[in-house]
């Protein structure tokens, strides 16, 4: 079992991006099999219960209602029939958990009452449950864990100090603030960010620190590939050297050695060859279905030949 650790230094850090890319990956892949059985891999699928007009200006988000140029479908609150079909086709598709988003700066307590009866039946079909809602108060994450959620998504995104040229209408504090509320209400926490938003790779050694620096590691590290979208303030960030992306998933295996690790969104603009590389590295979980929650995935069908092609098995894997 390897040791889990809380005090992470940039020196070390900048010592793992510094290693050969091959060495990296084998001390990653070495602790991903301590850990976890490297041939099986979760899948989830993600749903938009609420799009767009959201009052955050989140400079990657397609969502945001601050970037009035992005053409994107708005939608209010679906309603909860839609939200258990689409849970059983996602079901069937072989996912393991259904992980829903809205695109809120916080719930009310009214739709959040309406978001839990989601979650339950939800649950009743089988599947484990994700949600994603913004900052949350702390009855709401207590009501949350009353209803039996699985996991709370609520991203850092990047370092602290990158932060505020990405976002400004929400602070890298009140984001630990909802993270610990999620935490002490004992719902697990699923938390990450976003590569490829025109940070330095010392951003991203920072931000690594900041999620396994945390008291307690989130169960769930989603490290997106930023989804660049017309209209929105970082469309035009430099793209990410796939190698570089890499690392990063393998040193966050390595920062955080009991923690799932999900390449989550961009998959669509990475080859084959990059993803399984990603999975060497330590990534154990994937979206299937071809939305994301405003962008596209890779269609269903491709991903399950591929996952064949490499003799993948998938599976639930709830922290025991
Ligand atoms: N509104 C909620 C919030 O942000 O707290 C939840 C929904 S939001 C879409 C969830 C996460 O999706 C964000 O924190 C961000 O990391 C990721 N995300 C959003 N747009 C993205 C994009 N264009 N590319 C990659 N990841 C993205
Ligand atoms: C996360 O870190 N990635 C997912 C999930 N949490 C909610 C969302 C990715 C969104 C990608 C852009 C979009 O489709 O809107
Ligand atoms: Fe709103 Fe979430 Fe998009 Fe930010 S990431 S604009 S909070 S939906």
């Amino acid at each position: 079992m390897t040791r889990t650790r809380h005090n992470w230094t940039l020196d070390e850090v900048k010592d793992l991006f510094a290693l050969p890319f091959i060495e990296l990956l084998f001390q990653a892949h070495s602790i991903h099999r301590q850990n976890f059985n490297p041939n099986y891999l979760q899948l989830s699928t993600l749903l938009s219960i609420k799009t767009g007009t959201c009052p955050e200006d989140c400079g990657y988000c397609p969502q945001s209602g601050h970037h009035k140029k992005v053409e994107l479908k708005k939608q209010k609150l679906m309603n909860k029939e839609l939200v258990i079909a689409k849970a059983k086709a996602a079901k069937q598709q072989g996912a393991s958990r259904f992980c829903m988003g809205a695109a809120w700066r916080s719930p009310t307590d009214q739709d959040l009452a309406t978001v839990i009866d989601m979650v339950k039946e939800v649950k009743a079909i089988g599947l484990e449950t994700c949600i994603t809602l913004g900052m949350l108060t702390k009855p709401q994450t207590e009501a949350l864990k009353e209803a039996g959620l699985d996991f709370y998504n609520h991203n850092l995104d990047t370092s602290r100090e990158y932060y505020p040229t990405v976002i400004t209408t929400r602070t890298y504090q009140e984001r630990l603030d909802t993270l610990e509320l999620v935490r002490n209400a004992g719902i697990n926490v699923c938390c990450g960010g976003i590569i490829g938003m025109g940070e330095t790779v010392e951003d991203r050694m920072k931000f690594l620190i900041e999620l396994a620096n945390l008291p307690k590691h989130p169960e769930s590290v989603p490290i997106n590939h930023l989804v660049s979208v017309e209209g929105t303030p970082l469309a035009h960030s430099k793209p990410v050297e796939p190698l570089n992306f890499i690392r990063v998933i393998a040193i966050a295996r390595i920062m955080m050695p009991h923690s799932i690790i999900r390449l989550s969104a961009g998959r669509l603009q990475m080859s084959d060859e990059m993803q399984v590389l990603c999975f060497y590295a330590g990534a154990g979980s994937i979206f299937i279905e071809n939305v994301l929650l405003a962008t596209p995935n890779p269609e269903t069908v491709d991903d399950m030949g591929f996952l064949n092609a490499l003799g993948m098995e998938t599976s639930s894997c709830l922290p025991s």
